[in-house]
C-alpha cells in the first residue's frame, strides 16, 4: 500500500547563495512533491545546535552548525508518496563526489559540507524536524 509521507528539506545557505532556489524548487515539483508550507529565513548558531543535536558528538558539528547558521536558507515542508526516500534520492549522496547524475548534490553541492540541500531520513526525523521549522497550522492542509 502507498502511503502519503511528509518530509523537511532546506535549502542550504550555500545552494541560496548560488542563486539555486528556484532551480531546487524546480526539482520538487517536477518530481511529483507537493509544496505544503515554504519559509525563507536564517537561523543562530543555537538554533543550528538544537536542529542538528543528533550530530552533536561528531568532528564536523561546529563547522557544520557554523555553515547553517551563515546566511539564508529556505526550509519546505514536502508531500508525496514514499516522500522521505525520494527526496534522499533526488538529493544524491552527502559527498557530491559520489553523487549520482541528475541529483540535486551533483548539480549544487560544492563537497562534503557545503552540500546545498538537507532531508529528513526517517520518519522520526520527519517529525522532529518539520515541527522544528513549522506550526501544526502551517501544516494542516
Ligand atoms: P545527510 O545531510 O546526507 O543526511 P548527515 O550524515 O546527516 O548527511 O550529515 C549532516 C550534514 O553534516 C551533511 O549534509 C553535511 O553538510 C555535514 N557533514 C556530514 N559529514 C561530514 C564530514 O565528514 N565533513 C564535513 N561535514 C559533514
Ligand atoms: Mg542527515
Amino acid at each position: 500500500m502507498k502511503t502519503l509521507q511528509r518530509t523537511l528539506t532546506i535549502i542550504k545557505p550555500d545552494a541560496v547563495r548560488r542563486n539555486a532556489i528556484g532551480d531546487i524548487i524546480e526539482q520538487f515539483e517536477k518530481n511529483g512533491f507537493r509544496i505544503l508550507a515554504m519559509k525563507m529565513l536564517q537561523i543562530s548558531k543555537h538554533q543550528a545546535e538544537q536542529f542538528y543535536a543528533v550530530h552533536a558528538s561528531r568532528s564536523f558539528f561546529n563547522g557544520l552548525t557554523d555553515f547553517m547558521s551563515s546566511g539564508p536558507i529556505v526550509v519546505l515542508a514536502l508531500e508525496k508518496e514514499n516522500a522521505i526516500a525520494d527526496l534522499r534520492k533526488l538529493m544524491g549522496a552527502t559527498n557530491p563526489a559520489n553523487a549520482e547524475e541528475g541529483t540535486i548534490r551533483k548539480k549544487w553541492a560544492t563537497n562534503i559540507e557545503h552540500n546545498a540541500i538537507h532531508g529528513s531520513d526517517a520518519e522520526d526525523t520527519a517529525r522532529f524536524e518539520l515541527s522544528f521549522f513549522f506550526a501544526g497550522y502551517e501544516l494542516a492542509k
